[in-house]
């Protein structure tokens, strides 16, 4: 099994990288026969040469770049294909030579030059492979990729019963770069504070083989790039006095702190063997059955669900679409947003670093329902990978094992501890929570806090406001006595057709969306006194994509912005409560 990618790809002194982004040859398997190409050997020879092929950039979904409704709805297989050139030193050199996939959603088959060289299954996470002996160095390289898009009862998230449009292809960008053969494979650093003193435990994994000892060389850099401590052993534990602690946005002066820390592998003879640098932020996540403390403080969550999502691209990284979510949730005041329903991609994660902005961090697994044990155990490997992924960064203050689970199974119990337990024996810094819709829930006693979604007076009391507060308020309470946790609302809120007025409010309107927002800031501020509400994470930041049918006009509208990022109303109605809540707080 290819189980991840754990380091973010980089080029340093002893290491380069290349992108492989641009338009790539596409072309579909022919419907209902999804071995078409695997059996016509379309991976031994220019995809070109199989048929007619369509240009397709990566990354990118496939779905929508099209006018051909067979190609936004293909479900099965699809190929794609390039040709690249692999720098002639990196082989003079013996440097080791890497692919990476930062996201390939579902499963895919990598072939180069008609070797298959990987497979990995489950979206949204990042795989490599190293192809030190496949690539050429004397002609072009075929790099080859079948994706199946398939869902079934068996795959995370189980088939697409859930409410976004399954898009597909490749989604993040791929990589090749190049390492020494002596390599470090993974940094881990987890931070404590005492007193003024910020504790950084490190453990650095190196691979490869080499006749000379190796020394680790650690050294630590405040944001100016002064050297504020160092170290020469491969693990083992870093104090920084008078450290800068990474605090939330709008909770301190000068929130999103980083540090970085180099590390370099050095021989015998002084010889740089390798060397990559970690970002990294001083804080501590906490908590107790009434409250999530962040460096000892306590944290009130005034979020997002949200969706990578947008016009054109789909799932596609876009650094322009990311970098203005991230200016508008600034903007509206927000701190935090739940990755719903899927690790988003990893530069997303640093942006949230650098801001200030708290990431709930949730695995692929949504409407899980048949708890088998093989979907038990790629459940786990979807965690197994994103933890591997995402454990350095300061943003991430806790993991989420899946959204509204069929939570009343009897099966399910058993399931959710076995989960748990998996994430705990990985990371035991952060809570794990899921967010529960299931009235009947009885697995969130395994979880650390309780998320909750509901839709009063939208799915429920559909156009009725006058019991919403109430209904919020006692549901959150009732969590909160069912499993003595703390909790969250992670999901309330409106379909909105952005300009549809309504006087008296009727459902679909702006008035409609921003009325029945009022009725849960009644609840969120009477639960804000109750002592064990952490949090409240409206639904959803921006329009997005469904798939097609009679509830959803064009995808669903229950974003506070337009799919292409447009305040509605109830954007400056959440902006101003979420200014006046940080302010309070
Ligand atoms: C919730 C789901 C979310 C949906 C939302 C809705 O968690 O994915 O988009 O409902 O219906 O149940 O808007």
């Amino acid at each position: 099994i290819n189980t991840g990618s754990p380091l973010y790809p980089r080029a340093t002194l002893t290491r380069d990288l290349r992108k492989l982004d641009g338009i790539w040859n596409f072309r579909l398997s022919p419907p209902n026969n999804p071995l078409f190409g695997f059996l016509n050997g379309w991976y031994l020879q220019d995809l070109a040469e199989t048929g007619p092929v369509i240009p397709m950039p990566v990354p990118s979904s496939f779905n929508d770049v099209g006018v051909d409704a067979a190609v936004r709805d293909h479900t099965g297989v699809v190929w794609y294909d390039r040709r690249f050139y692999a720098p002639r030193w990196w082989g003079d050199a013996r440097q080791r030579v890497w692919l990476r996939f930062s996201s390939v959603h579902y499963q895919a088959k990598v072939f180069l030059n008609g070797n298959q060289v990987t497979s990995h299954e489950i979206g949204h996470l990042p795989f490599e492979v190293e192809i030190t002996d496949v690539v050429l160095y004397n002609s072009s390289n075929l790099l080859t990729v079948a994706i199946d898009n398939t869902l079934t009862l068996n795959t995370i998230p189980q088939e697409n019963g859930y409410d976004f449009f399954n898009y597909a292809g490749i989604h993040r960008t791929v990589y090749i770069y190049s390492t020494p053969q002596l390599y470090i494979e993974d940094i881990a650093i987890d931070t404590d504070i005492q007193g003024y003193t910020g504790i950084v435990t490190y453990y650095i994994s190196v691979k490869g083989s080499s006749d000379d000892d190796i020394i680790c060389f650690v050294e630590v850099f405040d944001r100016k790039n002064t050297k504020v401590a160092a170290s020469q052993n491969c693990s083992g534990v870093i104090d920084i006095p008078q450290a800068h602690l990474w605090w939330p946005y709008l909770m301190h002066h000068d929130p999103g702190y980083l540090y970085t820390m180099r590390v370099s592998l050095v021989n015998t003879r002084d010889e740089l063997v390798d060397t990559y640098t970690e970002k990294f932020g001083i804080r501590t996540v906490s908590w107790t059955n009434t409250t999530v403390y962040l460096n000892g403080q306590q944290i009130y969550l005034r979020g997002f669900g949200m969706h990578e999502d947008s016009d054109f691209r789909g799932k596609g990284w876009d650094p322009v679409l990311w970098v203005k979510n991230i200016n508008l949730i600034k903007w509206v005041g927000g701190n935090s947003f739940r990755t719903s329903h899927y690790p988003y991609a990893e530069e997303i994660y640093q942006l949230a670093d650098e801001h200030g902005i708290m990431i709930i961090d949730e695995c692929p697994s949504v409407n899980a329902i048949n708890y088998s044990d093989s979907l038990l155990e790629k459940h786990k490997q979807s965690l197994t990978e994103l933890i591997r992924r995402d454990k350095n960064h300061p943003s991430v203050i806790m993991w989420s094992i899946a959204n509204e689970p069929v939570s009343d199974k009897p099966n399910c119990d058993e399931y959710f501890k076995k989960v748990v337990m998996h994430v705990k024996t990985m990371d035991v810094s952060r809570p794990v929570t899921y967010a529960l819709a299931n009235p009947k829930d009885i697995a969130g006693k395994h979880l650390d806090v309780i998320s909750f979604n509901r839709y009063n007076g939208w799915y429920s009391e559909t156009g009725e406001l006058q019991h919403v507060a109430e209904n919020v308020a006692r549901e959150a309470l009732q969590w909160h006595r069912k499993y003595n946790r703390s909790v969250l609302m992670s999901e309330y809120g409106a379909d909105t057709i952005a300009g549809m007025h309504f006087l008296p409010t009727f459902v679909w309107s702006e008035d409609y969306q921003v009325a029945l927002m009022s009725e849960h800031f009644k609840a969120f501020d009477k639960l804000r006194q109750s002592g064990f509400f952490v949090g409240e994470f409206i639904w959803n930041f921006a329009d997005f994509k469904t798939k097609q049918g009679i509830i959803r006009a064009g995808g669903n509208k229950k974003g506070i912005f337009t799919r292409s990022r447009q305040p509605k109303a109830a954007a400056h109605h959440l902006r101003a409560r979420y200014h006046a809540v940080a302010a309070a707080d």
